[in-house]
């Protein structure tokens, strides 16, 4: 131990500290100034950045005996409070720059030394600053931080006040189609708003921490587990492995088709006679803390009987292949599509016939913060998991039987979420937690390293899609043919629903009125396919239109003629045989064209030496919701102070504590209420289920039973002259002050495992694309210079919220494009090698032009947005 003086936030500060600790840990231990946030662990990420003598520094890089008294560390505690903020806090908040918030204080601690020293930057020097610092974010696409940085800069050169920078509430009027900022804003831009790694310092100190026993290799018998010696080492309290666990010892998959082969039990919480992908949990050693209970899990023995492994689809599948679950073949569920006239006939009568196969890759969600959570027994002795679920009552549903616990003493709350784009949809470390917490009775806290969280949660599942199109010589589209594998890893869970999703979106935005196809979802034993945003529907799309492409380029037509041509118009039907929701693409389109002449002429004019000019148009589409009559519910109350709101729209960084507020804020406009009179209670399953916040069906389904909700109050509190009650009023005429409501798609139903046919979502949305880039022809290494699109999820309820999802959303297009990827087990094992997009690496130039189509069963005629840009 050392002592030492530092001198943060202005102050000197006395620590007795292990001289090798980390700046971050003695920060975030010593100090509680958990605004320093670790993420990667390795700077990669840019969370834990503070400034030592005005220089952004990654706290987590350096040990803290390198800084001496006389050296001035400023953390985000430091540099602004709620009720003063610097202009870069507010800047964000204005700016939408805060959606999960996880890397909001490293980029304005960031954000700060660059305007500390130049406070007239360009976009492309804050561009590179922050390329330069290594500061990531996975949610905003970049852009709407830049302009937060730009307006803060004004601020600070005296043109522009900083008061000025928030849209206000208007008085008794509409915060709808706005840009007001999230209730959580003020928290995340100071570095208050709590992770779940910061809920865990907040615990009892008798907290056990966790580690987990992991598989090292991805497919394997296990012959025995041994924690003999593990048991023995400083600070274990206990060893957990299968025989500890109450229940079934199973995370149950919910399966969706009665035609899957599988049971959906095939997900061990700890692995008892196989290893079914690297990573896999075999025991988890509880201990005083997470080094000892980390070096007493380098301990435990497992003796395995290696097997083959199948990484892809193609392996899986080959006859020789062993059944990764025993008596269940790999290829466990199938899916057809038969829609009209049988297409071979008519494919040998078109005029052009092209045919294409894509594979698409299997894309790692990057989110910045790792997995992590606690769990305890709480005072009415009820079993309580915080994590990061955005399914708490489905997960709830997955977990209770594994676990061994009746329903009603088991309760999930969601954490501030770090960003999930879908990976949270899998219950894993719940159910970790879960088993510990109930072996040990006490209190158990685990936090993955950046290593487990990439390595150890789901992936989007690789796609290897084939299709054929047949059209007239006109160019009309006179037939398809698909034929597609999903390879969803080792665990059954929503994998054939990932594969119906082909069916229903290959070849969608498209009037194509004969189609045959089949799917099938394949075991391997690479990471198990999990919810990515855009579930199933870039692999989808990655398909049909290359092959539009390949069928403009053989008929001499221009891409977006062709595709102008066979668009959803009157009389349409989806690859499903819905009738589209709205008929928009047309509009789309038409304010897509003279974007794509102009794009046309500079990728004529472009004449660099090696390099060459490349655009690109695609059209995409996204259903929301859960397939079939999907619902959601929530509540509304009358208070003596204004109303609180009631619902489980979990928020992976989205925002849906600023939807519920606008939902609630518009639907009692009659009351007159200002959005801070709006109380949130949200994300437990003893509140009402709205549902997983997947499917980007939050928008509408929740959205809509807020609606209800609150019209259900206004009924209630309206007067026979049309005025409305008073809270006092209510009470003394003995009216209820609580109302459920609940919004169901009835129209909908599930679509046929045999035909793919069915009207699975209310509301769809759509978008159509146009990246421009550069490709150096030696190299191959292709640069997004500009990115257009048209959009129309029809009525805007925050256009701060939505331009940030579109942003954000086309940032992960374009790493799934270019960069990212989780294949190689021994190279794509950091968010840098997976190929995490930088500033640098996504465009300035993105331009999002809006169509506001009303969608009947939408609120207020609201579709979601969430999906449609990774489409
Ligand atoms: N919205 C709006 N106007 C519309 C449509 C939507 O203002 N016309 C707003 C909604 O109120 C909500 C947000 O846009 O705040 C997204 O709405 P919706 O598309 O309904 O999606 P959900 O709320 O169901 O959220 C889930 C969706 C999905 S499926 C993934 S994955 C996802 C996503 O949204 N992961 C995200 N967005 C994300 N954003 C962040 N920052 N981090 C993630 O992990
Ligand atoms: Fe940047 Fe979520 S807001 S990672």
């Amino acid at each position: 131990m050392k002592r030492l003086t530092l001198n943060i936030n202005g102050v000197d500060r006395a620590l007795i500290v292990d001289p090798q600790k980390k700046l971050s840990d003695v920060l975030r231990e010593n100090l509680l100034l958990t605004g320093c946030k670790v993420c990667c662990d390795t700077g990669q990420c840019g969370t834990c950045t503070v400034l030592i003598d005005n220089k952004p520094i990654k706290a987590c890089m350096v040990p803290v005996e390198k800084y001496t008294a006389g050296q001035k560390i400023v953390t985000i505690e430091g540099i602004g409070t709620a009720d003063n903020l610097h202009p870069l806090q507010v800047a964000w908040m204005a700016h939408g720059g805060a959606q999960c918030g996880v890397c909001t204080p490293g980029f304005l601690m960031s954000a700060k030394a660059l305007l500390d020293k130049n406070q007239s930057p360009t976009r492309e020097e804050v561009r590179t600053w922050f390329n330069r610092n290594r500061n990531a974010c996975r949610c905003t696409g970049y852009q709407p931080l830049v302009n937060a940085v730009m307006d803060a800069a004004a601020v600070l050169r005296g043109e522009k006040k900083k008061e000025d920078l928030l849209e206000r509430a208007p008085q008794n009027g509409s915060i709808m189609g706005s840009r007001y900022h999230r209730p959580s804003a003020v928290a995340k831009v100071t570095g208050t708003w709590d992770f779940g790694a910061d809920v865990t310092m907040h615990m009892p100190p008798d907290t056990l921490h966790l580690a987990l026993v992991q598989a090292q290799v991805s497919h394997a018998n296990i012959r025995g587990i041994d924690t003999s010696e593990a048991e023995k080492m400083p600070g274990v309290v206990k060893v957990v492995t299968w025989k500890d666990v109450k229940g079934r010892n199973a995370i149950t998959g919910l399966i969706t088709f009665p035609t899957n082969k599988g049971d959906g039990w095939d997900r061990p919480i700890l692995n008892k006679d196989k290893v079914f992908q690297f990573g896999d949990a075999i025991a988890i050693v509880c201990a005083d803390t997470v080094e000892h209970a980390r070096a007493a899990a380098d301990k435990v023995k497992v003796d395995l009987e290696v097997l083959p492994a199948y990484m892809d689809g193609w392996a899986a599948q080959d006859p020789e292949a062993l059944e990764i679950h025993p008596g269940v073949p790999n290829a466990y569920y199938e899916q057809g599509v038969i829609k009209g006239e049988e297409t071979a006939p008519l494919m040998a009568k078109a005029d052009a016939v092209v045919e294409v196969e894509t594979y698409c890759s299997r894309q790692p969600h990057l989110h910045i913060e790792p997995d992590c959570g606690c769990a305890y027994f709480d005072d009415q002795g009820v079993l309580t998991i915080q994590s990061k679920s955005i399914g708490l009552h489905l997960h709830h549903a997955m977990i209770a039987p594994g676990l061994g616990i009746a329903p009603d003493k088991l309760l999930l709350i969601q954490n501030p979420t770090g960003g999930t784009f879908g990976y949270k949809f899998s219950p894993t470390i719940e159910a970790l937690l879960g088993v510990a917490c109930m072996a040990t009775e006490r209190p158990v806290s685990l936090v993955y390293t950046q290593f487990q969280n990439i390595t150890y949660t789901g992936k989007r599942s690789p796609a290897d899609v084939k299709v054929k199109l047949g059209a007239d010589k006109n160019g009309k589209l006179m037939a398809m043919e698909t034929d597609w594998w999903l390879d969803h890893g080792p665990y059954s869970e929503f994998g054939d629903l990932v594969t119906s999703r082909q069916g229903q979106f290959t070849g969608a935005g498209y009037d194509i009125k004969n189609i045959r196809g089949h799917g099938r979802t394949i075991c391997t034993n690479h990471a198990w396919g999990s919810a990515f945003r855009a579930f199933g529907s870039p692999q989808a799309f990655l398909a049909s239109e290359t092959a539009m492409d390949m069928l403009a380029e053989k008929l001499g037509m221009d891409p977006l003629d062709l595709r102008y041509l066979n668009i959803y118009r009157e009389g349409a039907t989806t690859p499903t045989g819905q009738k589209p929701d709205v008929l928009c693409l047309e509009q789309l389109l038409d304010m897509i064209r003279p974007k794509w002449e102009e794009a046309k002429k500079r990728k004529a004019a472009y004449a660099e030496p090696g390099k060459a000019y490349g655009i690109g148009l695609s059209i995409g589409m996204y259903g929301c919701g859960l397939d079939g009559p999907d619902s959601s519910e929530a509540a509304i109350e009358l208070t003596p102070t204004g109303v609180t709101a009631y619902n489980a729209w979990q928020d992976h960084g989205q925002g849906s504590d600023l939807s519920t507020q606008t939902f609630v804020h518009e639907t009692l406009r009659p009351l007159g209420l200002i959005p801070e009179q709006i109380k949130l209670v949200m994300n437990r399953t003893d509140l009402p289920n709205s549902g997983p916040a997947g499917g980007s069906r939050s928008n509408v389904f929740v959205g809509q039973a807020i609606r209800v909700s609150c019209e259900m109050l206004l009924n209630a509190m309206r007067k026979p002259d049309g005025s409305y009650r008073s809270y006092e009023e209510m009470v003394a005429e003995h009216i209820p002050l609580r109302y459920d409501g609940k919004w169901v798609a009835h129209d909908c139903t599930e679509c046929d495992p045999v035909t793919g046919q069915g009207n699975p979502f209310p509301v769809y949305m759509y978008e159509v694309f146009l990246p421009e880039v550069v490709v150096d022809l030696e190299t191959g290494k292709t640069t997004v210079v500009k990115f257009t699109t048209a959009v129309d999820v029809g009525t805007i309820i925050n256009r701060a919220t939505v331009d940030g999802q579109i942003y954000g959303g086309l940032a992960q297009g374009v790493g799934l494009a270019l960069t990212e990827d989780f294949d190689d087990l021994q190279k794509h094992t950091n968010l840098l090698d997976c190929g995490l997009p930088y500033p640098r690496d996504i465009p300035d130039n993105m331009e999002i032009l809006y169509l506001e189509t009303p969608r009947s069963e939408g609120p207020y005629g609201a579709a979601g947005v969430g999906e449609a840009p990774l489409t």
